[in-house]
């Protein structure tokens, strides 16, 4: 690490203080080049544990930036892994207040709940389809605390990857006989498809996101405990959304799940 415990706490609370008062910032590496990996990932953990202090509550985990389309969009080559908490949770065809984030986006998911918990290293497709108790349509709604929405893979990562809302479906489906590759993904906008795309968007297959999430974890000594929820990733890239817009997502078998912006 680069970065001394003093300036991870004053970048994340730069950062939580820009999510929670829905301002952007300038990307942190522009003051901090130095930074690395750990170090993104030591300012992402301490925004977390401010959160906690105040009585949230961790409610699933996420990988991002998991499909070419995502990552060709950001500019980026590699996929980022971060928590959700209960206050970004919105109900099926529930409101988000615009004003309350900074230039929301809304990407389609496919959201798995585990009913074991999985360790890496070396946790693959197999291990995570075995772990899984069912899958359901998610819609994310992104929302970089970044000037113009322009990041660097370790900025995003301390911004928690662009974490803000998240709206689940109400369709539990079990994977046994599903395959997950070829599931068509339909977002409309105001009533009109805006992106389309399969599973296997998200490299290759969606499980394998979770099974990097796994990795990653195992790398830190972690796992994902049983029960944990999981968005796996935009299978598209992230329409743009403004007040008074709907937003709802067809997934092939899942079900649909909705959202309005006021
Ligand atoms: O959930 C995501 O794919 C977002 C990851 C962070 C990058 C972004 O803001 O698009
Ligand atoms: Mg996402």
């Amino acid at each position: 690490m680069n970065l001394n415990q003093q300036t991870i706490a004053e970048l994340a609370e730069l950062l939580e203080n820009a999510e929670l008062q829905a301002h952007e910032v300038v990307k942190i590496t522009d003051a901090h080049p130095d930074m690395d990996w750990d170090d993104a990932y030591a300012i992402q953990a301490e925004i977390l544990r401010r959160k906690l202090a105040r009585g949230n509550r961790v409610v699933g985990l996420k990988a991002g930036l998991t499909s070419r389309s995502k990552m060709k969009q950001m500019g980026v080559d590699t996929p980022v892994f971060g928590w959700l908490v209960d206050t970004f949770s919105v109900p099926d065809t529930g409101e988000i207040r615009h004003s309350e984030l900074i230039h929301p986006k809304v990407e389609p998911e496919i959201v798995f709940v585990m009913k074991t918990a999985l360790k890496g290293p070396g946790c693959h497709v197999g291990d995570v389809l075995a772990a899984t108790d069912f899958v359901m349509p998610g819609i994310e709604i992104i929302d970089s605390r970044y000037k113009d929405f322009k990041f660097d893979l370790k900025s995003v990562i301390a911004d928690n990857c662009s974490s803000s809302r998240f709206v689940l479906g109400s369709q539990a489906t079990p994977i046994a006989g599903l395959d997950l590759r070829t599931l068509g993904v339909v977002l409309e906008k105001n009533g009109e498809p805006v992106a389309i795309g399969a599973g296997a968007a998200v490299l290759g297959h969606p499980a394998a996101a979770i099974a990097a999430l796994a990795n990653h974890l195992g790398a830190r000594g972690e796992e994902i405990p049983a029960g944990t929820m999981i968005l796996s990733g935009g299978v598209t890239e992230a329409i743009a959304v403004k007040p008074g817009d709907s937003v709802l997502l067809r997934i092939h078998a899942l079900g649909t799940v909705s959202t309005r912006f006021v």
